[in-house]
């Protein structure tokens, strides 16, 4: 049964260890407990995927707080962000994430935060509206192996961004980019920006 149109105020971030969350559809939106959906670093995240758990299905709304943390990687199935909050996703500890599909507007800066090893695959995704989709932690070596599969990017500056020595990106298919500056963006930050 799709729950498309219900929304869910979420007071505390949802945990999801291993196993399959199917939101079929319903909205998700944080509640000011978690943060306001600015650009304050101490937001809590909505979700939390732990060992190779799968989020499907899900929007996040209004408020996107701090989005989705991952450790020890997870799969992503249709997951659109409505309105990102201070990012999208995080990948706080190693794993490989792979995100099938799925969407996100309104960020005003990173959508994807790479803060630990990874393996990161974006297949068919659909961002309007960021400073960058794809970023490694601001002046951090992390090794992220990142592969951006298709997908259709528009009104940003960088597509993937890094600092580190180890990480590399893969463009693959048939990319679509409307009114992004540049592919990747590579040099050393100390300000961790
Ligand atoms: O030193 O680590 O923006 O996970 C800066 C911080 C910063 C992170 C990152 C994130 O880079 O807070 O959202
Ligand atoms: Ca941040
Ligand atoms: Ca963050
Ligand atoms: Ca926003």
């Amino acid at each position: 049964l799709s729950k498309e149109g219900s929304v869910i105020v979420v007071k505390e971030p949802i945990v999801v260890d291993g196993g399959v969350f199917n939101g079929k559809g319903a909205t998700y939106t944080a509640s000011s407990k978690l943060g306001d959906g600015g650009q304050s670093e101490t937001q809590s995240p909505l979700f939390i995927l732990k060992n190779g758990a799968t989020l499907k299905n899900v929007d996040l709304g209004e408020n996107g707080a701090d989005g989705i943390h991952v450790y020890g990687g997870a799969t992503l199935e249709n997951v659109n962000w409505q309105n990102v909050g201070e990012d999208a996703l995080t990948v706080k500890s190693a794993g490989d994430v792979t995100i099938i599909g799925g969407s996100a507007k309104g960020a005003t800066d990173k959508i994807f935060q790479i803060n630990a090893d990874t393996r990161f695959y974006l297949k068919d995704f659909v961002a309007d509206g960021f400073t960058t989709l794809v970023r490694t932690n601001g002046g951090k070596q992390i090794d992220a192996d990142v592969t951006i599969d298709g997908g259709a990017f528009s009104n940003g500056s960088n597509v993937f961004r890094t600092d580190s020595s180890l990480a590399s990106v893969t463009f693959l298919s048939d990319i679509t980019l409307d009114k992004v500056k540049n592919w990747t963006r590579v040099g050393d930050n100390q300000s961790g920006v």
